[in-house]
């Protein structure tokens, strides 16, 4: 398989480090969507990564079908989302909140970082920043419980897209959600980037 685009991108790196989870072993394509824009669009016409390229040569597209398709391949025991009732709309609920919280980070970056000073929203800033911090606040007083992983007691995706989400706020907007904000979520990676699955796939490899 072959997986197209960079660690520092949040999605991609939720792919990655649960390919490595599942001991799916899998090349890489590292474009950029800055400046490899066709290359990516020749593999999803959006423009955007991951993309999983299968080794039948039919090519996934978007993080959450991606991934949906691992759990399948990983099979029930093992998969990283509960295969049905209370337990996966648990885990699901907050994979929402924290990819839903790194969607609205990666519209702050883009606020902030692309385009030029004059024509920068401050309010719309505040309101993604807002949004996003709230979703964080939910995951970290999740975790407040004493708890080691976000849901049943065990490493679950919600882990693996909070990890992702929170790897990526530090790598490209440092400073603008403090760990001592979110001292949970930030103890969480800190211990989560221990385990190889996500140290060798961190966004930094690849900024
Ligand atoms: N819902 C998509 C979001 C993917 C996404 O937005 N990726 C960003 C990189 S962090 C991207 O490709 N942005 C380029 C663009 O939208 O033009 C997923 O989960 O895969």
């Amino acid at each position: 398989m072959i997986l197209v685009g960079r660690y520092r991108s949040p999605f991609v790196r939720r792919v990655a480090a649960t390919l490595k989870l599942y001991g799916i072993p899998y090349e890489r394509r590292v474009l950029s969507t800055v400046t490899d824009g066709a290359a990516i669009r020749a593999v999803n016409p959006l423009g955007r990564v991951p993309a999983l390229i299968l080794d039948s040569g039919e090519t996934l597209i978007d993080s959450a079908a991606i991934l949906d398709y691992l759990d399948e391949a990983a099979g029930p025991a093992r998969a990283l989302v509960p295969a049905r009732g209370a337990e996966r709309r648990e885990v699901l609920k907050l994979v929402a909140l924290a990819i839903g919280a790194v969607e609205k980070a990666v519209a702050l970056g883009y606020e902030l970082q692309r385009r030029p000073q004059q024509l920068i929203y401050p309010e719309w800033a505040e309101k993604l920043r807002g949004q996003a911090s709230a979703g964080l606040s939910v995951l970290d007083k999740v975790l407040r419980q004493d708890k080691q992983w976000l849901a049943l007691g065990r490493l679950t995706q919600a882990d693996v897209s909070a990890v992702a989400t929170w790897d990526f706020l530090g790598n490209m907007l440092a400073g603008t959600f403090a760990p001592a904000e979110f001292p949970r979520l930030a103890q969480l990676a800190e211990r989560a980037n221990h385990m190889p699955a996500f140290a060798e796939t961190h966004p930094r490899l690849d900024s």
